[in-house]
């Protein structure tokens, strides 16, 4: 296979820095209030990475402050100043594309191929995309204000492509922002804001506080930040809601998923078999959208489940930066046991298990490709998000039969439609309670669309036009004429 993508310039990045870091607050790396650290690891090998800053509300508060007396001059800038500084932000994504793809794999455990050509590029495009809507400002959002200073806590499946998604719109809109990055995966964040700064962007726009959710709690209870935007746990998310209930914060949520993956009797077998790679191994299947629970017509069920399976066996699960692996490592060793206990349960609830045979390394948090065969609607592992490469299946007859399968459960993200008859598709798709229904395809995303869930699986969208004016507030001017003094 090709030769493993070379990690030199992000180990020196690392070492450069000691492999322990700061904050970044106003624009330079600052030492935290406590002193304090956490120890993150690389899941490709299970060994020690690198120390990040545990933010206490001294940190948060610095950070906050920063942000507020950046934010004025940032809005002041006007549109086409702030599209200058994100066009700049997109450009020094593309110049260290390397770089950024290779410290995200290592930090995550994702494939170096995803990093490469997913969350690289598409972050750069989130910059683009809302660099041309700064610049329309002045036309299609004169009658609105920026929020303010907004509190950013992000998970840890996509680092560098979540921060992306966070702060173009937020910056775009006026706002200036502090950004909480999930524990485990700090590391591109920091990189970001590191050369943010180098490329121009004012201090006080970008502050950095990491730390574990504790650090998170602090941001959302800062009375200085005027809006959260979260995604993570659907858990963490309804503590949210309630603490952030009659304080005046505007709140945005991106939650969980469960996402349901119908393949009707006259769909393309194996288009569809490729679409669930996709839909559930993908970034081993750590997505909120996941196609997770495959939702199979009888009359195809039996060769559907024995054309999978045979897929399955050609799945390469290996050291992320393998350029030739479909799966990497799972983010940390609390999520491979959260995982393992789950696919335990699922059994124990009567369902059939298959995993690949191929080998997976013996070191580090990797798991391997899984199908959980004739799930119980109502069992564990049909209702829980594993947040894993584990799929789930079950069966229906009716097309109305798929439609409450697909609906019973308490997310509403995405889901996928599989049917060769357009009509039978066009029917279900309204019919399906997910923000985005996929026809014939899955995880389709793009920065002009805006991005969300129904139900417990949040509100408020990430992306386009609508997601714009998540940053924004509607500002009503009305008066008499003054009385000119003649
Ligand atoms: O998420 P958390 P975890 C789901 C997925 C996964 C499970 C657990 O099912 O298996 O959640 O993951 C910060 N106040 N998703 O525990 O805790 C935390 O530091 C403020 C789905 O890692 O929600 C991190 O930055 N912030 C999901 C971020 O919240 C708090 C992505 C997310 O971590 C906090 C991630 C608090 N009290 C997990 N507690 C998706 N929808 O994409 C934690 N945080």
């Amino acid at each position: 296979g090709p030769a493993p993508e070379a990690d030199g310039e992000a180990r020196a990045w690392l070492k450069r820095h000691e492999a322990t870091f700061a904050h970044f607050i106003a624009g330079k790396f600052v030492s935290p209030a406590s002193g304090k650290h956490l120890t993150t690891i690389e899941p490709a090998t299970g060994k020690s990475l690198a120390k990040i800053a545990q933010g206490v509300a001294a940190d948060v508060e610095a950070a906050v402050t920063a942000a507020r007396s950046a934010q004025a001059p940032w809005a002041k800038l006007g549109g086409h100043g702030r599209a200058r500084h994100l066009y700049a932000l997109a450009r020094m994504l593309q110049r260290h594309a390397r770089l950024f793809a290779v410290l995200e794999a290592i930090d995550n455990g994702k494939p170096i191929r995803e990093t490469r050509d997913l969350d690289v590029p598409l972050a750069a495009r989130h910059f683009l995309y809302h660099a041309g809507w700064a610049q329309l400002q002045e036309r299609e959002f004169a009658d609105h204000v920026p929020v303010g200073v907004i509190g950013q806590i992000i998970p840890w499946n996509f680092p560098l492509l979540m921060l992306a998604w966070k702060i173009a719109p937020a910056l775009a809109a006026g706002n200036t922002v502090v950004l909480k990055p999930a524990e485990f995966t700090s590391l591109t964040a920091l990189l970001f804001a590191e050369l943010a700064a180098e490329a121009g962007l004012p201090p006080g726009v970008l502050n950095v506080v990491t730390g574990d959710g504790a650090t998170g709690a602090l941001l959302i209870e800062n009375p200085g930040v005027d809006k959260i935007a979260f995604t993570g746990s659907t858990e963490v998310g309804r503590l949210i809601r309630q603490s952030t209930a009659g304080s005046g914060k505007s709140l945005t949520l991106e939650l969980g998923g469960k996402s349901p993956f119908i393949v009707f009797d006259d769909a393309d077998i194996d288009g569809a078999v490729e679409g669930v790679v996709d839909a559930i191994w993908f970034n081993q299947g750590q997505v909120c959208c996941a196609g997770s629970r495959l939702l199979l017509q009888e009359g195809i069920a039996e060769t559907f489940r024995k054309r999978l399976i045979r897929r399955m066996e050609t799945l390469r699960v290996g050291s992320p930066l393998d350029k030739a692996i479909d799966m990497g490592a799972v983010v940390a060793p609390v999520q491979l046991e959260r995982i393992k206990a789950l696919v335990e349960t699922g059994v124990k609830e009567g369902a059939e298990k298959y995993q690949a045979s191929g080998a997976i390394p013996a070191e580090g948090c990797f798991y391997p490709p899984t199908l959980l065969w004739n799930v119980h609607p109502s069992s564990t592992v049909a209702i829980e998000e594993i947040f894993g490469p584990v799929l789930v299946a079950m069966t229906f007859r009716t097309p109305d039969e798929a439609v409450m399968l697909a609906n019973n459960t308490r997310y509403g993200l995405a889901a996928s439609v599989w049917s060769e008859t357009i009509g039978l598709a066009l029917d279900i798709a309204p019919k399906l309670q997910a923000g985005v229904v996929w026809v014939n395809a899955t995880n389709l995303f793009d920065a002009s669309v805006g991005f969300g869930g129904y139900r417990e699986s949040g509100f408020g969208r990430e992306g386009g036009r609508e997601g714009l004016f998540e940053y924004l507030k509607p500002k009503a001017w009305a008066g008499r004429k003054a009385r000119a003094k003649l």
